[in-house]
């Protein structure tokens, strides 16, 4: 009987692909775990809570890669993680900078998106729709932050308004409704 045939039910190229973004999302736990440890060595003990929390989800991200991967008959290979960019100088521009890695992060996953298209790749389509509504709700979630952190700063100075924004930011969801599923 011949058995030479491949479990592998993906291209080399998609295994190659899937692993970066498994290690992408590695680094985005890295990311938010280490502007956590920022925020919390500069006060903003609810904004490092909600930051430690939402690198725990960035590294479920990289289970489900590394599960679908395999899942596939590919192999997940885990690569090094590079070392988060520099501290931010303040508030303002740690909010900035974690909304930069949503954005680079949906632009990643749209790429992906594309390349499961063209190669025809039914199943990995399906599996990142999954990620392409994550990303909907993560750059919701970090725009309301944004939000958030203008209002607080309206009355310059006022560092009561900062205090209300960190306790507010300890418990906040880490989901964010988005349109489709609007209750409107
Ligand atoms: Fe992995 O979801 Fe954001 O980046």
């Amino acid at each position: 009987m011949d058995t030479n045939y491949s479990d592998k039910r993906i291209s080399d190229s998609m295994e190659e692909a899937l692993n970066k973004q498994m290690n992408a999302e590695a680094e985005q736990a890295q990311a938010y775990l280490a502007l956590g440890v920022w925020a919390d060595s500069n006060n903003y003990a609810g904004i490092a809570e909600f930051f430690y929390k939402h690198s725990e989800e960035e590294r479920e991200h990289m289970f489900k890669f590394l599960e679908y991967i395999n899942a596939r008959g590919g192999t997940a290979k885990i690569g090094a993680i590079p070392a988060p960019r520099d501290n931010p100088t303040d508030l303002q521009s740690c909010i900035e900078d974690v909304w930069q890695h949503e954005l680079d992060n949906s632009q990643k996953i749209y790429a992906l998106v594309d390349k499961a298209m063209e190669e025809k790749d039914w199943a990995t389509f399906n599996f990142m729709q999954w990620f392409v509504k994550e990303q909907i709700e993560e750059e919701a979630l970090i725009d309301g932050l944004r939000d958030k952190f203008a209002l607080a700063s309206e009355d310059k100075g006022n560092n009561a308004n900062f205090y209300s924004l960190d306790r507010d930011m300890q418990n906040a969801p880490q989901e964010a409704e988005i349109p489709r599923e609007s209750k409107l």
